[in-house]
């Protein structure tokens, strides 16, 4: 584990300069680190063997480690998803809002895109370079919906059934955090968590939940799934890693 790992934790985040690191945080991540690192060759050639190589299906064990083109290994915590299409999708955004609403592709497709390239970057060490990704603004669905005072957090669902993740509203609200409908200038397929995915930029890509179904307003953070396993709620990825801590881009 290098120390762009330490560096990413604290120091990027507007909300959190000036606090004292957390150690505890540190030493988390470094913890799960070394974790991944032990379970990747092992996890990969059992996939391997029951896939014959192929990179492009959905691992039919536990959490995949199969290379995905250009780099991306596929992770999937449920060991299959329902594969949804532009007639089957819907994206809802309920909880503490005036204005609870259900999204279909073609409705997410109509609002404006935003198209940012920033290096993807995986807890347990690959990183991807220069990957673009484009969508609508997640702060643009929470405008719309009428975010109540009351409200601190967002809970994401996704249609695989088992994953969830976690922003503070005011993270939600940055330019960077996108609700991606293409990757790679593709739209996104099945195994990237098509064809709506969460794009946290500033953030480890496990806050970046795929096959996302549900956006929900909370008054607190409820930790996802990575996190109550022991991974970092606040997830930011340093300057160190080529990001822009800013909260325009
Ligand atoms: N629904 C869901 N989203 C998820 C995950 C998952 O297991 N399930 N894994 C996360 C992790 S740890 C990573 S690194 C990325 C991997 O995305 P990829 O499969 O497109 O490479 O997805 C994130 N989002
Ligand atoms: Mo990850």
């Amino acid at each position: 584990m290098d120390e762009d790992v330490y560096k990413g934790v604290n120091d990027t985040d507007p909300e959190q300069r000036g606090t004292p690191v957390g150690r505890r945080v540190f030493l988390g991540t470094l913890g799960l680190g070394a974790l991944g690192v032990l379970a990747a060759p092992k996890l990969q050639s059992g996939l391997e063997g029951l896939l014959g190589g192929a990179a492009d299906q959905d691992p039919t064990g536990l959490t995949g480690l199969l290379p995905n083109g250009g780099g991306f290994r596929y992770y999937s915590v449920a060991s299959s998803v329902p594969r949804k299409n532009a007639d089957t999708y819907r994206l809802k955004v309920d909880g503490l809002v005036d204005h609870p609403t259900t999204y279909t592709l073609a409705d997410l497709k109509a609002l404006p895109q935003t198209r940012m390239v920033r290096d993807v970057q995986c807890v347990t060490g690959w990183r991807v370079p220069d990957t673009p990704f484009e969508g609508v603004r997640l702060s643009r669905l929470l405008d719309a919906a009428g975010v109540r005072p009351t409200a601190r957090a967002i809970r994401f669902t996704c249609f695989d059934g088992t994953y969830t993740e976690s922003l503070t509203l005011r993270q939600a609200r940055r330019a960077d955090v996108l609700v991606a409908l293409r990757m790679q200038d593709k739209d996104l397929g099945h195994s990237h968590g098509g064809p709506v995915r969460l794009y946290v930029a500033p953030m480890y890509f496990y806050k970046s939940a795929k096959w996302l179904s549900g956006i929900t307003v909370t008054d607190e953070v409820r930790p996802g799934y990575w996190e109550e396993r022991g991974y970092d709620v606040d997830a930011w990825v340093g300057r160190s890693n080529g990001r822009d801590d800013e909260p325009t881009s």
